[in-house]
C-alpha cells in the first residue's frame, strides 16, 4: 500500500532569484553526504542558481544552531557591506563628469548579495547507549526553532533523530534489500524554495 507520509503533491515554485544557506553537521557522513546531495538536486530543479548557494560544514549537530545564526547574520552585513558601495557606484555612474576618474569606471554589481531568503541546517543523530541523544535532539531542535522565530528566516528542519543507522540510510534514499527509501535531502530543498518565496508574501 502506498504510504500517506510525506509533503503531499509537490508544486513548482521558481527558486532562481532566491539566495540559500545549508549548515550540515559531519558526523554519520555516509548519510550527510546523500542527504547533501539530495537537498541540492531538489534546489537545482527548482531553478536555485549554484553560486546562489553557501555551504558551511560544523562537526556535529549540537554546533548547528550557533552555525545557522553566525551564517545569516553574516549575509546581512554582507549585503548592507555591498549596499553601500553599490550606492556610490549607482552615484559616481550617474555623475557622467566623473566617469572618467579611476575610481569610477563601469559599475560591478557583481558582489552585490542580498541576505539568504531560507536556511536549511542538516544533521544526522544516531541513539546510543547514554542520554547525549535525547540533550542534543532537545537542544537543537529548539534552538532552530528559536532561530527562525526570533530572526525571521526560514529554517529548514534537516535533522534526522535516529534509533538505528538503518533508518538514515533509508532516509537518505541509500537504503539496501531492493528498498532504497526516500531522500528527505529533496523535501528539505524544495521546503526551503517554498518558504523563500512565501517569505517574500504571504498575501
Ligand atoms: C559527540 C556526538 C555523538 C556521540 N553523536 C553524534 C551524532 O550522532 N550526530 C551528530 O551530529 N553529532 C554527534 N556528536 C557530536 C556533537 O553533536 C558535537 O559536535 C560535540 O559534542 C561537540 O560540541
Amino acid at each position: 500500500m502506498a504510504t500517506i507520509k510525506g509533503p503531499g503533491a509537490p508544486k513548482s515554485y521558481d527558486g532562481s532569484g532566491l539566495r540559500i544557506g545549508i549548515v550540515h553537521a559531519r558526523w554519520n557522513t555516509k548519510i550527510i553526504d546523500a542527504l547533501l546531495d539530495g537537498t541540492k538536486k531538489a534546489l537545482a530543479a527548482a531553478g536555485v542558481k549554484e553560486d546562489n548557494i553557501v555551504i558551511q560544514s560544523v562537526p556535529g549537530s549540537y554546533e548547528l544552531p550557533y552555525a545557522v545564526k553566525q551564517l545569516y547574520s553574516a549575509s546581512q552585513v554582507q549585503s548592507s557591506t555591498t549596499g553601500v558601495v553599490g550606492a556610490a557606484a549607482d552615484l559616481l555612474g550617474s555623475a557622467s563628469d566623473l566617469t572618467q576618474l579611476s575610481l569610477s569606471g563601469p559599475k560591478d554589481t557583481s558582489n552585490l548579495k542580498t541576505p539568504f531568503d531560507a536556511i536549511i541546517a542538516i544533521g544526522v543523530l544516531i541513539k546510543g547507549e547514554t542520554m547525549h541523544f535525547e540533550y542534543i535532539s532537545d537542544a537543537v531542535s529548539h534552538g532552530l526553532m528559536r532561530l527562525q522565530l526570533d530572526g525571521n528566516i526560514p529554517i529548514i528542519f534537516g535533522l534526522l533523530t535516529l534509533l538505528k543507522e538503518e533508518q538514515g540510510l533509508y532516509r537518505a534514499g541509500i537504503g539496501g534489500e531492493g528498498n532504497e527509501g526516500h531522500n528527505h535531502g529533496e523535501d528539505w530543498g524544495s521546503a526551503a524554495v517554498e518558504l523563500g518565496i512565501k517569505r517574500k508574501g504571504w498575501v
